[in-house]
């Protein structure tokens, strides 16, 4: 009896600890305006396209790049991604579920995928196939209200 109550008890403190351990891993993302990651580089505001105030903004998938490669827009702007390469691609969030991503059987040579994205923040996106979280086929949308 007082062995299945101990047991029961680190079951309990396991279940905490798992808890906290995610509640640790998203803290942060979704309130703070740098939903990107606080481990990204730095990229001076110069180097933004400002598209605010406009419903629909474009940025192309070349090879091997997005441009533009940051952008600003407005919350609830509507990016349609075109790959407007020879290869394929693919736009996946650097913060997993920041937004849906763009798989790449749906982003072959020609192919568009839209992204809507409502609210305020910084959003880091690359592509896997040339690109990581950090270096090459990446990219940052920064939304403002
Ligand atoms: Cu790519």
């Amino acid at each position: 009896m007082p062995r299945d109550i101990r047991s029961r008890r680190a079951a309990t403190g396991l279940v905490l600890l798992v808890l906290a351990l995610s509640a640790a891993a998203c803290g942060g993302g979704s309130s703070s305006s740098s939903s990107g990651g606080d481990d990204l580089p730095a990229v001076p505001a110069k180097d933004f396209v400002d598209e605010t105030g406009k419903k629909a903004v474009t940025v192309e998938a070349v090879d091997n790049n997005f441009d533009p490669q940051y952008v600003t827009v407005s919350k609830g702007t509507t990016i349609t991604f075109t790959n407007v390469g020879r290869n394929p691609h693919n736009v996946v969030p650097v913060e997993q579920g920041a937004f849906t991503p763009i798989p790449t059987e749906k982003f072959a040579p020609g192919a568009s995928g839209t992204v809507t994205l409502s609210t305020p923040g910084t959003y880091a996106y690359y592509c896997t196939l040339h690109g990581s979280s950090t270096r090459g086929m990446a990219g940052r949308i920064v939304v403002e209200r």
